[in-house]
Formats: C-alpha cells, structure tokens, sequence
C-alpha cells in the first residue's frame, strides 16, 4: 500500500487556465478531444508536464499545434519536453469506453443514458489531466451525440448553442464562467425530462432551476424543488450567500456510489435522494431528500466558489456543508422541540458511524495526514465529526460571530483553493478576543488529533456555602499512529437542575451576579474546575446539552439523577439522554452478566410517563422510547458477544411491550391522524411513533399468541394511503415474524416491482428483521438469487448487504462463521465490479477486535482470506491491510 502524505503537498508546476472539451458520446467507444491553456508556475522548478489518465486509450497529442514527445509512467502522461514559453496549448484526443465502466467514476453508463462522477478522482478516467483541485478552470464543453437516444445533452454553466447534426446526430455547448476543479465537471446525455421553477433572489436577478429525470418519475420531483428553492432563500438570509448561476440543474440518476454530487451548476444525484411521492417514500425518504439538496446546493458556495487545496482538506468542504445542511433542517423543522429533534438524530449518526470509526483502525484526523485510496476517506469523521468542529467554533463565538467569520472567509477566500487551517483563521480573526481567538491553535487540535475524548465530570455540594464546585477532566486515548494526544479545547454547555426540576441561575466565585441558567465552560486542560456560588440546594448537573462537543461523557450521576433530568431538564437533549443512559447502562450489565436481562419498575414508570406525556411531541417520545441499538450498546462494552447483546435487548424490547401494552395501545390510537399526508416534522413524528407502538403491540401479539393486532397490521398495510404508513405496518408484521408477514411481504412486491427504490426497501426490510433461529440469514442469501437483485446497482446491493452486516448484528455474527464467509466472498464479487462499493462494504468488520470468540477468531480468518486475493483493488487492500494491522 503506498501512501500520499499530507506534508509532501508541493503547488502544481504547471496551471490549466482553459479547457475546450469535446465529447462523442457512444457507449462503447466515446472520443474525448480536449484543448488545454496551460501556464507554467513561475515558482516551480522546471521539469516535466505530468498529466494524469485512466484506463484511457490516446489518440494524439499536439503542443502549441505541433506533435510532441511523451511516454507513460505511473499511469501518468509525462511531456518531458513541453514548450519552453511561460503558456501554450496542449491538445489530446482520446477514447474511453463508458458502457465497460462499472466503478461508476469517470464517464459512464447508466440505463439508456450517460453520466459522469468525478469527485475525487474521476476525471482522469475521461480525458488527460492535472487532476487535483488546486488547478482551477473555465470549462467550455461540446456534446455531440445521437439525437433520438439521448434528446437531452448538458454540462456545467450555461447553454450557449445547440444545433443539429448529420446522420440523426445533435450537439450543444456549455460555457463555464467559473473556474473549476476538475472534480466538480460534469455531464450528461440521456433522455429525461425536467420540472422547472423560475426565481427571482434578492438582487433582483431571475434564475432557472431544472430537476431532471426520468420520463413518468416527474411526479416524483416536487419535494425535491421545494426543497432547492428554500435553499436558495436560506443561504441567502442566512449567510447572505446568494445563487451565482443563471441555471442550476439537478439530475437523477439510479447508479450511483454516493448521495449526490455538487458539481457546478448540475448537481447529480442518486435517484434516492431526488424522487419522493408520498405513496412510494417514508418520511425519513422525504426528509434525507431535503437535506441532501440542500447540502449540495450550499456546496455552491462551501466547496466550489472556496475549494480544497488538496484531498486531506476534504472536510474544509465537507464538514462545513454537513454544519450547513443540519442548521437548515433544523431552521426548517420549526419550533424549539422539533430543532431537539434533529439535533438528537444528528448525534444518534454521529455515535452510529463516527464514534466506531475513531475508535477502530481505520481512525484518523479531520483532516488525514495520509492515505492510500482518497475514495476510502469520505467518512464519518470528515464529514459528521467535521461538522461537529465547525459546530464548535460556532458555539465559541456565537451566532453573529460564526456569519461574521464566514463573511471573513469569503472576503478573504473566493476563488481559491485553501484549507482548513484558512479557515479557522477566518472565523477566529472575525472575532477578536472570542473564546475561539484566544485558543485557536489548542482548538486546531481537533483536525489534527483522531479519536473520541472523554470528560469525566464530578460535583461536589458545600450547603454550608451553598457552593457548587463541578471538576471536569478530559482524556482521549491512543489512535493509529497517535499514541499521545494534547487535550483538546472543549465547549461545555451546562446548567444546574434542582432536584424540583427548576433550572438555577449560574454564577460563578468572581462574578457580580448570574448569567443565565445555561452556560458555556471552556475545557482545555486536563483537569479544571469550576465553582458556583449562591446555590440553595445540591443541584442535578445538565452537561454537554445540546452535545456541544463530539466526546464521550462520563458524569458519574446515579440513577436518581438521570431520572431528575429524564423528567425535567430544559435541554431536551439531555431529556432524551437522560434516558438512553439509564437504558444503556442496564443492556451493559446484562450483557455482561452483571445484571439482569430486564429494566426496572423505575425506569418503565419514567418510560411510561414519557410515552403518556401529554405536551412532549410525539417525535421526541419515539426517540426516548428507542432502546439503545445493538452497535451502540457493542460500543460500550469491552468484550462484545453479539448475539447475548441481541438476546438482552429483545427481552428488554419484550418487556416494554408488555408492560406498556397499555399505553402502546393509547399512543396507536391518540396518534393516527387522517391528514392529508405532508412531510412534516410533527406529522412524521406522529407516524414515527404510531409505526412503533403497532411493532410492540405485534411483538406482543408474538409472545401472547393474541391474532388482533398483527391482524390489524394486515389492514393497515393494505389500506395505508402513504409508504411511512405501509412500510411500518409491513414492518410491524415482519419484525415480529407473524404469519401474515409472508403474504404482506408478496403483497408489497406485487404493487411495487417497478419501483426500483420501493423494491430497495422490500429487500432491506426482510434483511433488518431480528435474527429468529438463522431464518434471516437463509433468507438474505436466498435473495441473493432473486431476480430483482443484483450487486452491480449500488443501492440494491446495499439495500441486502449493508441492512444484514452493519444493521442486524445477530443475524449477521453468526457461531458457525457463515456470516463472515458471505461478507468475504460479497466483498471480493462486488470489488471486481466497485471497489468504491466493496470498500465500503469491507469496513464493517472494523470492529472486528472488540468480538468475544468464537466471533473473533473466525472475523480474521474472514479478513485475511479477503486480504490474501491477489487482484484486490487499492480500495479495499487499504481497509482489510489496516483492519489486520
Ligand atoms: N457527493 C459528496 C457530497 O456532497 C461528495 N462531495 O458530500
Ligand atoms: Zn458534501
């Protein structure tokens, strides 16, 4: 595995000014000309143009008009001699075949059209280029294909001439007036139609959005337009940034490696993140629609107007564009409780994916210091933990302070390509003197440092002073070439609750008087302490509320505590964690037989009280009601025996039904609402927990043998008027493994075989279902030979293959070892075809340590068996090389 380091970065010797690209599509054997401006850097030593390239075949190479020398080394084109003027011309003619490029990165096929994927490295598998991202420019493209098969031809920018051509062929031409990496290219030739929307912004300025796709999907794109144009007005109001493009253009396409795509002007899209009609996408469907338009619409600004200097910068973009999509869905949420709502589900995605990773081997900064494959480093870290560090430096110098910074930064920065440590300097120059400033280079720390820290918190009651001293420590242990960390500068928001529940004033020894009820600490050393003075009795501390900081947190409160905070913290994240940590701590005893496989009276009472509220929402109330998950709870063991960590929760799932069989019955019935269906956070939140009161009453149903409510689950299923509706039903049935599930699960199949997304959910459904006697497991690889499945469709494969190994741990980590043995054989199938894919697929054993045997033992057989396939692609050699190391 060889490496590319973050300190070898040297600025490209060479510039590309211009580019004219031609392109004739034809799936088999497309001609690629392009005419490059090239200046040299006068700051470079002179040496050689070295120009990268793909799987490409070249045709030609002129320089200045006339033929030049070149050789092929390290799969990069070398001019060792190119013209010694300060710019010149350089023209390529290349082919490249679009139909046999199954990687999907480059220019490729998908159904009857063509489509293109770039980022991060993709260009140089369409034509010969400096293809890094600090070589930015203006793009003019010709597309010349068949008229008939592919009526709609588009790239970046604006259209500037269209035309006919001979034998039935028709051209158009694109011009760019921004200069560009070449990650952000971008185009496409297929037959599509578009909904168009005109608006106008606020300087005045009338500008076309266009979202394409596929003809009879176009009632299928309103969310997704309701969705760009409140981006446009949010990033407008709120960060004054406004859209720089006559036309900006969204395109679905069905394979796809990731969500979407920001590339200037014509965003591409995976189909799952553009279609949603309520009959045929749940809530969670409408809503990752929302946020994904918006995150690559805000990329417009954080991505491509600033760009990353080089690939480790990647979460310069990343992590800000994540900060950026999360406060636009929470601004879009509404009111105080559904902005917790959102929050909490942020932070469930950060300790799902973000935490496991920083804690595994494939661990690392913000921003990485190496890596062997770029494609392998879009991860949690950089993208959810990023966001966490710019979310940070928000609550460091305030709402006003962060969009002063911002304005800073773009003052300062557009146009370029920069960093990270640009951009810190930005928000922390905007505000003099902030908690930020005064820190900043402690603060870096967080991009430069990987793994979780944790805090640990202590308190202690003077009555006699009425004086609260509260200690906080911080420790984050060794990560994968870090052995040592430096501590990181940590924000701290708290409030002290009495045990009434009220929310006391914070005054700390050394000031006049409070300020506030909720406050900020700055943690930057090891240990610090804080004293609090005017305190009437000893106080229930709330801290990290809102989780101000992405770290691990140990308060040390008892249960008593928790349950001050479960019923009464005016955080309502803290509610919410209130009780995730009292159920947490009862599945880690139980799992560990240290306790037993059962919760106690206390905690079902404060459950049930939560669930019969009557002014929390409905949204909230789902998400407390959630025990812990499986990979959560292995997380927080030492040894993890998976199918004991299934066993303890199914019987705590159990004897929630059971216990509040009541009270589910109360939530199903006061909750179903016969609204028109609107993708709403208070309507979903009200499906959301009438879809989890029917699994537990079916669940139920299971054990007492009571036909009633799978019954009811039966009709509901049919006669449901939207998918969040139907799917939980459906789900409810399969879930709890009624009978009906089986003519339920046909039933769905029947209706929607047409509807590749549907079908995706069909497939994932049946792979979640908890582990019952191997029975999931035959069923997975049964439906490997369906005749809807297959693994060259990113999302279907994912929809089997990622539901079973990263979702249902029990039925996945089986005794025998089969299990693992599909996982390797999957991995190496689909590498042939996607190492993108497959690499993704490959990092679910990263955990693989932490398994109790006989788990253990054969998880590294797995791997190795993985790791010793001599043809394996760079991708997935890095993951399994560094899983084994
Ligand atoms: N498509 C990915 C994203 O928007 C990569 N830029 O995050
Ligand atoms: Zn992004």
């Amino acid at each position: 595995v060889t490496l590319v380091r973050r300190e070898d970065y040297l600025a490209p010797a060479y510039r590309i000014r211009s580019v004219e690209l031609c392109f004739d599509l034809e799936p088999a054997k497309t001609l690629v000309s392009s005419k490059l401006a090239i200046e040299r850097n006068p700051q470079a030593a002179p040496q050689p143009l070295r120009l990268h390239g793909e799987g490409l075949t070249l045709l030609r190479v002129l320089a200045n008009g006339e033929s030049v020398s070149f050789r092929h080394e390290d799969g990069q084109l070398v001019i060792d001699h190119p013209p010694a003027d300060e710019s010149f011309t350089l023209e390529i003619r290349n082919s490249c075949c679009p139909e046999k490029n199954t990687e999907l990165s480059g220019l490729y096929t998908s159904g009857s059209g063509f489509f293109t994927q770039c980022e991060a490295e993709g260009f140089r598998r369409i034509t010969y280029f400096l293809d890094r991202p600090d070589v930015m420019a203006v793009y003019t493209v010709t597309l010349r294909a068949d008229k008939a098969k592919y009526p709609v031809l588009l790239s970046n920018g604006n259209l500037v001439e269209q035309g006919e051509l001979p034998g039935g062929r028709h051209f158009a031409k694109w011009h760019d007036p921004f200069p560009k990496p070449s990650y952000l290219f971008a185009l496409v030739a297929a037959d599509l139609v578009a909904r168009e929307q005109k608006i106008r912004t606020r300087s005045g300025k009338e500008h076309l959005l266009q979202v394409f796709v596929r003809r009879g999907d176009l009632d299928k794109t309103e969310h997704a337009m309701n969705s760009l144009v409140a981006s446009v007005v949010w990033d407008e109001a709120r960060f004054k940034l406004p859209l720089d493009l006559e036309r900006f253009m969204i395109v679905a396409v069905e394979d796809f490696n990731m969500g979407a795509m920001e590339n200037k002007g014509l965003n591409i899209f995976n189909t799952k993140f553009v279609l949603a009609s309520p009959a045929t996408a749940t809530d969670v469907d409408f809503f990752g629609v929302e946020s994904v338009v918006a995150h690559e619409y805000f990329h417009n600004w954080t991505g491509n107007r600033i760009t990353c200097r080089d690939w480790f910068q990647l979460s310069l973009k990343e992590g800000l564009t994540v900060y950026r999509d999360q406060e636009f869905s929470m601004d879009m949420s509404g009111g105080a409780s559904a902005r917790a709502v959102r929050r909490i589900e942020d932070v469930r995605q950060l300790r799902a994916a973000q935490f496991p990773e920083d804690a595994g081997p494939m661990a690392h900064p913000v921003r990485p210091d190496s890596y062997a494959e770029i494609n392998n480093f879009y991860t949690a870290t950089v993208y959810d933990k990023g966001a966490e560090v710019v979310r940070m430096m928000a609550t460091l110098v305030g709402r006003e302070g962060f969009a002063n910074g911002m304005s800073l930064y773009f003052e300062r920065h557009d146009g370029q390509a920069v960093t990270c440590d640009d951009f810190a300097q930005a928000i922390a120059d905007a505000n003099p003197g902030s908690a930020l400033s005064v820190r900043l280079d402690a603060f870096k720390r967080w991009y430069a440092q990987a793994g979780t820290p944790t805090v640990t918190a202590r308190g202690t009651y003077d009555a006699e002073n009425r004086r609260y001293t509260l200690t906080l420590e911080q420790f984050c242990g060794p990560s994968p070439g870090q052995p040592f960390k430096f501590p990181f500068v940590i924000p701290v928001a708290m409030g002290l609750v009495a045990q009434d529940g009220s929310s006391l004033p914070l005054q700390l020894a050394g000031e006049e008087a409070p300020g506030g009820t909720s406050r900020v600490l700055v943690l930057e050393h090891p240990q610090q302490q804080w004293v609090f003075e005017n305190v009437d009795a000893a106080p229930v501390p709330s801290l990290l509320r809102g989780f101000s900081a992405p770290v691990n947190l140990d308060d040390g409160l008892s249960d008593a505590e928790r349950m001050v905070l479960l019923a009464h913290d005016s955080d309502a994240f803290n509610r919410w964690e209130s009780a995730q940590k009292l159920a947490l701590s009862r599945l880690c005893a139980a799992a560990q037989g240290l306790g037993p496989a059962a919760l106690d009276a206390p905690l079902v009472e404060a459950l049930r009280a939560v669930l019969r509220h009557p002014a929390l929402d409905a949204s909230f109330k789902e998400l407390v009601l959630q025990l812990p998950s499986e990979g959560y709870v292995a997380e927080h063991l030492p040894v993890v025996d998976p199918q004991r960590v299934h066993e303890v929760r199914e019987a705590m799932r159990a004897q929630l039904a059971e216990q509040l069989h009541a009270d589910w019955i109360e939530a199903f019935e006061r909750n179903a609402t016969n609204e028109a269906y609107a993708p709403t956070v208070a309507q979903a939140g009200k499906r959301a927990l009438v879809n989890m009161a029917l699994s537990m009453l079916c669940l139920q149903s299971q054990r007492s043998g009571d036909p009633v409510w799978p019954g009811r689950a039966y009709q509901r299923f049919k006669d449901a008027t939207n998918m969040t509706e139907r799917l939980g039903a459906l789900s409810a049935l399969v879930e709890s493994h009624a009978g009906l599930a089986e003519p339920a699960l046909s039933r769905f199949h029947e209706l929607f075989k047409d509807d590749a997304l549907v079908l995706d959910k069909w497939f994932a459904l049946q792979a979640r279902a908890p582990e019952l006697d191997g029975r999931v497991f035959a069923r997975v690889k049964a439906l490997l030979k369906h005749p809807d499945f297959s693994l060259r469709n990113p999302n279907r494969a994912r929809s089997l293959l990622f539901s079973l190994t990263m979702f249902n741990p029990a039925a996945f980590h089986r005794a025998d070892a089969a299990g693992y043995v599909f996982w390797a054989d999957r991995v190496m199938d689909i590498d042939a075809m996607n190492p993108q894919l497959a690499a993704r697929l490959a990092r679910v054993m990263d955990r693989w340590r932490k398994l109790a045997e006989p788990y253990r033992g054969a998880a590294r057989e797995a791997i190795a068996r993985v790791a010793a396939k001599p043809d394996l692609s760079g991708d997935v050699r890095e993951i399994v090389t560094r899983a084994l190391a």
